[in-house]
C-alpha cells in the first residue's frame, strides 16, 4: 500500500493573525467552521478519505479546544498505527520559540517526523477548503519519478497576485515558480490551460500551497537553516536542481484564511448546490460525534439556513445563514447572511438562577442581525440591531470587530439588550 509510506504534515497557523478575533482564544486549526466542524477537520478527513493515517498538526501554539478536539475526535484503533498528533511550537535549547515560517515549522519539528517510517512528506496547509484525493496525487509523484510534486489550480488575474505561480513543461514538470507576483509581472506567467479555464479566464497556476517531498530530499533542505517558508525560499531554490511535479488540480478549492474568505466560504455553504460538498459519502469530513438531540423549530421561516443539531429557535426568520450547534434564537428575531458558531454547553435554569444571568447564550428576542459572524457562546441581548455591511469602517470594540463589513462579534462576548453596531 503506497499511503503506508505517505506521512502528512498539515500546517496549522503562523503568528500572523489574518482570522483575528476568531484565533484570539484559540490555535487556528480549531476555528469552528460549517455549524460544527474545525478548520483541521478538512485536511484530516481529506487524509483518512485517501488511507493516510499518520498525521502531524503543526500549530505556534497548543489551544486546549485543538487538543480537546483531536482527543475526542480522531480515535483509531489500537492495533493500527494510525494517529493525529499536535505538535505545538517548543522551546528548546536550539530553538528559541515561535515557528519563523513554514520552512521553520517543518524544520523544528523534524526530530519527530523521523522516528516514523516514510518515503514521502505530504504537507498540507490548515486553512483551505477542498475535497482532494491525495492518493491520486501521491500516485502521479511516484509515477513521474519526482522528487517534489506541488498541487496546482489555475486561477485568474485577480487571484493570481496572492498565490506562487509557475510554469510547467509538457510533461508538468515545474520549470519556474514565483511567490506573490506583482501584478505587473502578470503577463509573462500565463499557462496553458483546458478551454473550460480559459473561459474562465484562469490562466495562471497557482500552488495551492499542497506538498509532497521525498524524504530524503526533505532531510537535506531542512538542514539548511536560513531558509523560512516553502513558498519563499523553498520551493523556488530547488526547481531546477530537483524534479518537481505540477499536480493539476481542476475541482472546488478555497484559501480561508481571512475574515472575508472564511465568511463567503461559510455562507457558500447556503447556496442550492454549494461547491463544497458535505453530503458526499465518499469524501466525508469528520468531526466529533457529540451525542445531541436535534434541533427544534418553532414559527421560523427558513430559506437557505444550514442548522447543525441541538439547537432551540423560535426567530421570525432566518435567511442564508448556518446556524451552529446549540444555537438558541429568540422569539421575532431575524438572522441574514450570517455565520453563527454556536455554543459549547447548555445553560441550565439552575445556573441561570444562582448566576443571575440576565441576558442568556444565544441571540435574544425582536433582534435584526446582518453580515455577521457571531464566535461561540455569545450572550445577544433583547432588540440588538446589527447591521454589517461595505457602509461600515474596520474598528475593534471589546465585544467585536469590524472587517471589511463583516461583523464579528467575539467569543463569549454580550451584546446589551438594544445594543446597535
Ligand atoms: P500563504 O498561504 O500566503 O501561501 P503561508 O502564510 O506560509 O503561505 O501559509 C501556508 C500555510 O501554513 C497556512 O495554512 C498557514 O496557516 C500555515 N502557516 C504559516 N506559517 C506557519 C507557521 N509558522 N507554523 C505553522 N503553520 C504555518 C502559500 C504558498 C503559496 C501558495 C499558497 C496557497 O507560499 O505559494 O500559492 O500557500 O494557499
Ligand atoms: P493565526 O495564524 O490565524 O493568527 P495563531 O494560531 O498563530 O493564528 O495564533 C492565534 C492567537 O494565539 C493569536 O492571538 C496569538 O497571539 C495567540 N498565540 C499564538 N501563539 C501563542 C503562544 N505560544 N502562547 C499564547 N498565545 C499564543
Amino acid at each position: 500500500m503506497i499511503n503506508n509510506k505517505v506521512l502528512s504534515i498539515i500546517l496549522g497557523g503562523g503568528q500572523g493573525s489574518r482570522l483575528y478575533p476568531l484565533t484570539e482564544s484559540r490555535s487556528k486549526p480549531a476555528v469552528p467552521i460549517a455549524g460544527k466542524y474545525r478548520l483541521v477537520d478538512i485536511p484530516i478527513s481529506n487524509c483518512i478519505n485517501a488511507d493516510i493515517k499518520r498525521i502531524f498538526v503543526l500549530t505556534q501554539f497548543n489551544s486546549a479546544s485543538l487538543n480537546r478536539h483531536i482527543k475526542d475526535t480522531y480515535h483509531f484503533s489500537f492495533f493500527s498505527s494510525a494517529f493525529v498528533d499536535v505538535l505545538a511550537a517548543e522551546q528548546t535549547p536550539a530553538n528559541k520559540g515561535w515557528f519563523q515560517g513554514t520552512a521553520d515549522a517543518v524544520r523544528q519539528s523534524m526530530h519527530h517526523f523521523l522516528r516514523h517510517d516514510f518515503e514521502y512528506a505530504l504537507i498540507l496547509s490548515g486553512d483551505q477548503l477542498y475535497q482532494m484525493d491525495y492518493d491520486l496525487m501521491v500516485e502521479a509523484h511516484i509515477a513521474s519519478n519526482a522528487e517534489i510534486s506541488i498541487a496546482t489550480i489555475p486561477v485568474n488575474a485577480k487571484d493570481a497576485t496572492s498565490f506562487g505561480i509557475l510554469k510547467a513543461n509538457d510533461e508538468n514538470v515545474v520549470t519556474s515558480f514565483i511567490e506573490k507576483p506583482d501584478a505587473s509581472l502578470l503577463p509573462e506567467w500565463t499557462s496553458e490551460v483546458s478551454d473550460d479555464m480559459k473561459h474562465q479566464g484562469r490562466n495562471y497556476l497557482a500552488s495551492m500551497g499542497i506538498y509532497i517531498f521525498n524524504r530524503k530530499l526533505l532531510v537535506d533542505l531542512m538542514n539548511d537553516p536560513s531558509t523560512i517558508d516553502f513558498g519563499k525560499e523553498i520551493i523556488p531554490q530547488s526547481i531546477e536542481a530537483h524534479k518537481t511535479l505540477s499536480y493539476q488540480y481542476e475541482g472546488y478549492w478555497t484559501d480561508i484564511g481571512n475574515i472575508d474568505s472564511f465568511f463567503e466560504a461559510n455562507i457558500g455553504l447556503t447556496d442550492d448546490i454549494p461547491k463544497f460538498d458535505l453530503y458526499d459519502k465518499s469524501k466525508r469530513i469528520y468531526t466529533r460525534a457529540r451525542m445531541l438531540p436535534t434541533s427544534k423549530i418553532l414559527g421560523t421561516t427558513l430559506n437557505k439556513a444550514v442548522i447543525a443539531e441541538g439547537c432551540i429557535i423560535s426567530a421570525a426568520k432566518i435567511e442564508q445563514s448556518v446556524i451552529g450547534v446549540r444555537s438558541r434564537i429568540g422569539n421575532e428575531s431575524t438572522v441574514i447572511n450570517t455565520y453563527m458558531m454556536g455554543c459549547d454547553y447548555y445553560e441550565t435554569l439552575e445556573e441561570i438562577e444562582n448566576y443571575r444571568i440576565k441576558i442568556l447564550m444565544g441571540i435574544g428576542e425582536r433582534c435584526f442581525i446582518k453580515n455577521a459572524i457571531i464566535d461561540k457562546n455569545c450572550r445577544i441581548g433583547d432588540d440588538v440591531r446589527i447591521n454589517g455591511g461595505k457602509h461600515l469602517e474596520d474598528k475593534e470594540t471589546d465585544m467585536y470587530v469590524i472587517k471589511e463589513g463583516i461583523v464579528v462579534i467575539k467569543k463569549g462576548a454580550t451584546i446589551p439588550v438594544g445594543y446597535v453596531i
